[in-house]
């Protein structure tokens, strides 16, 4: 039987600078999330929107971190959450903020690991959010997850030691047009794939998306997918905190949607970063929706459809 999409409403915007991304998770639903995915012929569970309530952590000496204990309280019950509902179906994250993804990748890890299954994570961004409690310069938390959930620092005791980390080599960053120079020497030593926004033009995102699949398929992987709204260019998806020019195209954005549905090997998605309070008539919310759409089967004209 197919797996039913589950959709968790993780309303943090702890990890930002920017207010607004907590009401992320309520404009998915309004754009028709879950009708989306019924149409598609998903059955659709909508558990709401979690809450947490953080307890003190140990203070970090960097002192521009922000909010580092409600990032800790959300990424330990994130990690049980992921980790629950993986068993349960193909669980959809509505962001919040992308520090979500420190939770996320690792209860899903976890869970990977226990099916025996190999995880890769597809990462769609400006960003490689590879800083460590360490270097980051801003202190916010949404630059952070990568790093916390491949296991390149620790971050214990300041955040939850993770229950599994993923393989750096089986993660794909595409899209990369913003990094900072210690992400760049962390991408550089952590052996995860990166792809910037020149590799997109020249190469294209169908090759970059096909390699990908090809390495998931020869590992009988499976796939999350963590889409963070500024992958898309601001032209297209102007309801982000962080716009960066030169981002993906509406159809390469689709593109790479419908080939990793093709894959078949998708079991979950972080949508994340949309701001409600900075978009335009819900176009971001209502683009997001379709592009979780294409991932989830929507197409132009019938091709073979391989089940979840
Ligand atoms: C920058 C920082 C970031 C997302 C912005 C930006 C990080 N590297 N991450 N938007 N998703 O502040 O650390
Ligand atoms: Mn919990
Ligand atoms: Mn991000
Ligand atoms: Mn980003």
């Amino acid at each position: 039987m197919e797996r039913s999409c589950i959709l968790v409403g993780v309303p943090v915007q702890a990890g930002t600078g920017r207010r607004g991304c907590d009401m992320g998770p309520n404009a998915y639903r309004a754009a028709g999330l879950a009708e989306a995915l019924a149409d598609l012929g998903h059955g659709v569970v909508d558990r709401g929107n979690l809450a947490v309530t953080p307890s003190a952590v140990p203070a970090h000496p960097n002192p521009a971190i922000r909010n580092l204990a409600e990032v800790a309280a959300w990424t330990r019950h994130l990690a049980d959450i992921a980790h629950a509902e993986a068993a349960e179906g193909v669980p959809i994250f509505l962001g919040g903020d992308h520090s979500l993804s420190a939770g996320t990748m690792t209860g899903l890890a976890r869970r990977a690991r226990e099916e025996g299954r190999e995880l890769f994570v597809l990462w769609l961004d400006a960003h490689p959010d590879m800083h460590t409690l360490a270097t980051t310069t801003s202190g916010n938390l949404h630059g952070v997850p990568m790093a916390y959930a491949a296991g390149i620092a620790d971050f214990a005791p300041h955040l939850p030691a993770p229950p599994a980390t993923l393989e750096p080599e089986n993660v794909c960053q595409i899209g990369l047009r913003s990094v900072d120079p210690a992400e760049r020497e962390a991408l550089r030593r952590s052996g995860i794939c990166v792809h910037d926004m020149r590799d997109v033009d020249e190469i294209g995102i169908a090759p970059l998306v096909r390699r990908f699949v090809e390495r998931v398929v020869a590992a009988d992987g499976i796939v999350h997918v963590s889409l963070d709204v500024d992958f898309l260019d601001p032209a297209i998806a102007p309801g982000v905190g962080t716009t960066v020019p030169g981002g993906a195209t509406f159809r390469e954005a689709h593109l790479a949607m419908e080939m990793l549905h093709d894959s078949g090997r998708v079991r979950s998605l972080d949508l994340v970063e949309l701001n409600p309070f900075l978009d335009e008539r819900g176009r971001t919310a209502t683009l997001m929706v379709d592009l979780a759409a294409s991932l989830f089967g929507r197409r132009v004209l019938d091709r073979p459809t391989p089940s979840f």
